[in-house]
């Protein structure tokens, strides 16, 4: 049984919601991604694990500051120390948008640092650990080039290309599959984004340059334990094998507040794997947010909102919903004093205007309309614009056809009530 540690996303680095500590110099939320990363450390080092996998994403960036590149090794050497193998996975963040990719991490193999391999490439690795032998296959995120040439790809659409790497993909992986020894535990290290999986802030960090992979091309019987990296959350994609994402190390934003962050622990036998997510201690994320449109005293109702909530040390906003005659009825500095309790906070006022508050349940019931039934239920709701709804249709029909130009002169040659074509125009294009 080899007991493995694997971790991912760790985005060392990421100073978003930061300050500078006076103590250290340091931004305190480089300070708080190094406290999770050396906890995670500290649990292979204390059981100890006999191999640690990363899944990918060690900075934001292919280009590290020495600072950061310098608390990366220092935890990751105190493995090499202790004499426990290591994978370091390349993900998308750590290579470069041109040439061949991984830099930040390939220093680790032209150093030669005993028990480190770094995967930037498809390839197998077969490890010794003190608990025996294991194979590790290693697919770092993949972009077109890693797989194809610019013949194979010359007049295809972008899903086309798509559909094309993944069966190169099939073909290389499988290849790789046939040559693994049926008698040796074996585990996937893959950064990838699965089409199973749920995803957040890491969809547009990644900005639409990556394919999906379907979840069967992973589910292989020959693998004991399918190790992910790049979506944040954590998540369990399937049983047998187990296919699992630990999740980011740290939350890197807002949209991250509500997941728990970890490491996963794993007993991995040939045919038997036993899995544990563990819980980090991070640094809380608190969004507080209060619509005081109803109310008769909105400050003393956005203090006894706040007077409910652990601001202590978090990183706090708050969001609060107010008419534009209430404005000055609130007192900043009053609120400035109510969130200093947090580490960092941002005070978010959303003025309200009447006429752009039309909200309607067909538009928020979270069902996907096509746009011309989304901009029909919105007119259905907009008397003042009844006159014009006949064009706005006919308009928008002609936009997704690519034929606007004749039917947007005839809505223009319209009489129209400025204010009412303004705020039109506007909501429109929010909603659609
Ligand atoms: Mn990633």
């Amino acid at each position: 049984m080899i007991k493995i540690l694997h971790l991912s996303d760790i985005h060392l680095g990421s100073t978003t919601h930061g300050q500078i500590n006076p103590q250290t110099g340091l931004n305190t939320r480089l300070e708080d991604f190094t406290k999770a990363l050396t906890t995670c450390i500290d649990r292979a080092i204390s059981e100890p694990a006999d191999l640690v996998l990363f899944g990918g994403d060690a900075f934001p960036d292919a280009t590290p500051a020495p600072v950061v590149q310098q608390l990366f090794a220092t935890q990751f050497r105190r493995l090499a120390d202790a004499q426990i193998p290591t994978v370091l996975l390349v993900g998308n963040h750590d290579q470069h948008s041109q040439g061949q990719g991984g830099a930040s991490l390939a220093i680790y193999r032209s150093l030669a640092v005993p028990g480190f391999v770094v995967g930037d490439r498809l390839e197998t690795h077969r490890l010794t650990t003190k608990a025996g032998d294991v194979q590790v296959i290693t697919l770092p995120w993949l972009t077109r080039s890693a797989l194809l040439t610019r013949g194979d790809t010359d007049g295809l659409s972008m899903a086309e290309v798509g559909s094309l790497l993944i069966e190169k993909l099939k073909v290389v992986l499988e290849g790789e599959i046939r040559q693994l020894d049926p008698e040796i535990p074996t585990v996937l290290l893959a950064h990838v984004m699965v089409d199973r999986a749920t995803y957040g802030a890491e969809r547009f960090l990644a900005a639409g340059k990556g394919f999906t992979i379907p979840l069967n091309l992973l589910c292989r019987e020959e693998f004991d334990y399918v190790a992910l990296g790049h979506v944040h959350r954590h998540q369990v994609l399937f049983e047998n094998p187990l296919v699992v994402y630990p999740g980011s190390i740290e939350r890197v934003d807002f949209g991250e507040e509500k997941e728990d962050k970890g490491y996963c622990w794993l007993e991995v036998s040939k045919g038997k794997t036993k899995f544990e997510f563990c819980a980090l201690k991070t640094r809380p994320f608190r969004t507080v947010k209060i619509d005081v449109t109803a109310e008769e005293h909105p400050e003393a109702s956005i203090l006894a909102k706040l007077a409910g909530v652990d601001l202590t040390e978090a990183i706090a906003r708050l969001i609060y919903i107010v008419k534009p005659e209430q404005i000055g009825q609130i007192d900043h500095q009053v609120l400035h004093q109510a969130m200093n309790k947090a580490h960092n906070y941002a005070i978010i006022p959303e003025v309200v205007n009447p006429i752009n508050r039309v909200r309607l349940p067909e538009l928020n019931r979270g069902e996907i309309l096509d746009p011309i039934s989304a901009l029909k239920a919105y007119l259905s709701g907009r008397a003042d614009l009844k006159i014009y709804e006949e064009d706005l249709v006919l308009a928008t029909q002609a936009l997704l056809e690519g034929t606007s130009l004749e039917i947007s002169e005839k809505i223009s040659s319209q009489p129209l009530d400025s204010r009412s074509l303004d705020r039109s125009q506007t909501q429109l294009t929010i909603q659609l």
